[in-house]
C-alpha cells in the first residue's frame, strides 16, 4: 500500500509545519478542482495509529510512506523543527510495532515554499537543501526503515509542473523545466551520498513514473513521434540515473536551452542504486503536434476510442505494464525495481455500508498478472504497492477522484473498506498460504 504526506496528513498548520509549494498552488483560485486543499485531507496527522491498525487488518506487509520536508524543515533550511521528526518517529515505530516494513519516499512533492522563493528546483542551492533533508531523515530514521527513496516521479515534479503548468507551481517554460530536471537530477545524487554516509546498508532508490508509450497509428509519423517522446519522457530521466548522460538526441535538438555547466554534475548524479520504483497506471499513445513550432519532441498524445477508461480518464491496459519493463530492462542495465505504484480512480460511494468497486478488483488482479508476466520475462520485480492506502487528495483534481481501496468520507472522515480492500486481503493471505 502506497499514500504521500501532502495528499492524507492534512494538519497543514500544526506542530511548526511550514508551507510547501502545494499549500501555495492548492490556496490560489483556479489551480485546483473546486478549490480543494491538503489542509486536512484525511487527518492522517491524527489518525494514522487507526490507519495503521486498518493497513495490518488487510495483511499488508510494507507501506510506503512520504515525509513531508516542511514538517521537518518549515524554512526548508537547516531548522530542524523536533515535532514534525517527531510524528514520523511514532509512526515508523507504529508500523515496525505492527510488522509492517516501511518504505520512505523524500519528496513527494512538497518542496518548502521558502525554498520555491528562492528559484525553487532551478537554484542549485535547493539540491543542498535536499541533501541535508535526506541526511536528517536517514540519520534519525534509517535504521527503522526498509527502503527509502529520493524523488517520486520527478518527471511530474519538473514535466508536469513546469512546462505543462498543471502541478505547482505551475509554470510553463521549457528552459526552466530543463533547470528543474537537472536541479532534481543533481538534488538525487547527493541525497544518495548523504543517505549512503549516514547509512551504508539501507536500500536507496528512485521511483519514476516511466511512460508505457504507443504508436496512435501505423504511419512511420507516429512510430518516429514515439521515438522522439520516449528520448524527452522517459530517457531525460532514466539516461542521467542510469548511463550518467543526457539523450544526445535530445541535448542536439535543445541542449543550449540547459542550464549552464550540467556537464560538470553528470556523475554526481550517476550513482548506483540498490532498486528503483515504476509507478504504472495507463499507457500513453502519441503522434505528431499540430503546432509547426512547438519545441522538441514535438509530440501529443491520443485518446483512443472505445477503450476501457478509469472514472480519471485513463485507458486500462495491463498488458502496456509488462512491455514497458520487458523493453526498458532489454535497453538499460537496471537494478532490480519494486512496483511502487499502481491502481485505478473509481469514484463510487458508500451505499447501505458497501462500496462495490468490482472495476478496480479486475483492475489490479489484471495488473497483478501482468506484473507476473514480466516476473516469468526475467524482470526482477522485488514487490508491488497498490495506490492507494485510502481515497485522498488528488493534486489538481482534488477530492473528485477516489484512488482508494478504503473509502473515505471527508466530512466524518470515516473509513469504510471498498470491495477490493477485501479482494486484496483474501488475495494477500491466499498467497501467504501458498508461500508457506
Ligand atoms: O496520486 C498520485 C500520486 O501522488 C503519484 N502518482 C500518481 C497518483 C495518481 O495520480
Amino acid at each position: 500500500m502506497a499514500t504521500a504526506a501532502y495528499q492524507i496528513e492534512g494538519a497543514a498548520n500544526e506542530d511548526g509545519r511550514g508551507a510547501s509549494i502545494w499549500d501555495t498552488f492548492s490556496h490560489t483560485p483556479g489551480k485546483v478542482l473546486n478549490g480543494d486543499t491538503g489542509d486536512h485531507a484525511c487527518n492522517h496527522y491524527h489518525l494514522w495509529q487507526s490507519d495503521l491498525d486498518l493497513i495490518k487488518s488487510l495483511g499488508v506487509d510494507a507501506y510506503r510512506l512520504s515525509i513531508a520536508w516542511p514538517r521537518l524543515f518549515p524554512n526548508g533550511d537547516l531548522e530542524l523543527n523536533k515535532t514534525g521528526l517527531a510524528f514520523y518517529e511514532q509512526l515508523i515505530d507504529g508500523c515496525v510495532a505492527r510488522g509492517i516494513k516501511v518504505h520512505v519516499t523524500l519528496y513527494h512533492w512538497d518542496l518548502p515554499q521558502a525554498l520555491a522563493n528562492d528559484g525553487g528546483w532551478a537554484n542549485p542551492k535547493t539540491a543542498s537543501h535536499f541533501a541535508h533533508f535526506a541526511a536528517t531523515v536517514t540519520k534519525f530514521l534509517g535504521d527503522r526503515i526498509d527502503a527509502i527513496c529520493t524523488f517520486n516521479e520527478p518527471w511530474c515534479s519538473s514535466v508536469l509542473s513546469h512546462l505543462l503548468g498543471i502541478h505547482a507551481p505551475g509554470t510553463k517554460d521549457l528552459n526552466t523545466t530543463l533547470a528543474v530536471i537537472h536541479g532534481q537530477h543533481r538534488a538525487h545524487g547527493l541525497a544518495v551520498q548523504a543517505i549512503r554516509s549516514e547509512h551504508p546498508e539501507l536500500p536507496t532508490g528512485i521511483v519514476l513514473n516511466t511512460q508505457a508509450i504507443r504508436p496512435a497509428g501505423s504511419s512511420q509519423a507516429d512510430k518516429d513521434a514515439v521515438i522522439r517522446h520516449h528520448n524527452f519522457h522517459n530517457r531525460m530521466f532514466l539516461d542521467p540515473l542510469f548511463k550518467g548522460q543526457y539523450p544526445p538526441e535530445v541535448m542536439e535538438a535543445i541542449g543550449v536551452r540547459m542550464p549552464k555547466n550540467w556537464q560538470n554534475d553528470m556523475a554526481t548524479i550517476c550513482q548506483p542504486l540498490d532498486y528503483w520504483g515504476v509507478n504504472y497506471y495507463t499507457p500513453e499513445y502519441v503522434t505528431n503536434t499540430d503546432n509547426n513550432d512547438a519545441a522538441y519532441p514535438a509530440t501529443r498524445g491520443v485518446l483512443r476510442e472505445n477503450v476501457a477508461r478509469t472514472d480519471i480518464g485513463w485507458e486500462v491496459d495491463a498488458t502496456a505494464l509488462s512491455e514497458m519493463l520487458i523493453n526498458l530492462y532489454n535497453e538499460y542495465s537496471l537494478p532490480p525495481c519494486f512496483i511502487t505504484e499502481n491502481g485505478a480512480a473509481y469514484n463510487q460511494g458508500v451505499v447501505d455500508g458497501v462500496v462495490d468497486d468490482q472495476a478496480r478488483i479486475d483492475y489490479l488482479q489484471s495488473h497483478i498478472l501482468a506484473v507476473q508476466n514480466a516476473m516469468s520475462n526475467h524482470v526482477p520485480i522485488r514487490g508491488y504497492f497498490a495506490w492507494s492506502l485510502m481515497d485522498n487528495f488528488e493534486w489538481a483534481e482534488g477530492y473528485t477522484m477516489r484512488f482508494g481501496l478504503v473509502h473515505v468520507d471527508y466530512k466524518t472522515q470515516k473509513r469504510t473498506l471498498k470491495n477490493s480492500a477485501h479482494w486484496y486481503r483474501d488475495f494477500l493471505t491466499e498467497r501467504d498460504m501458498c508461500h508457506d
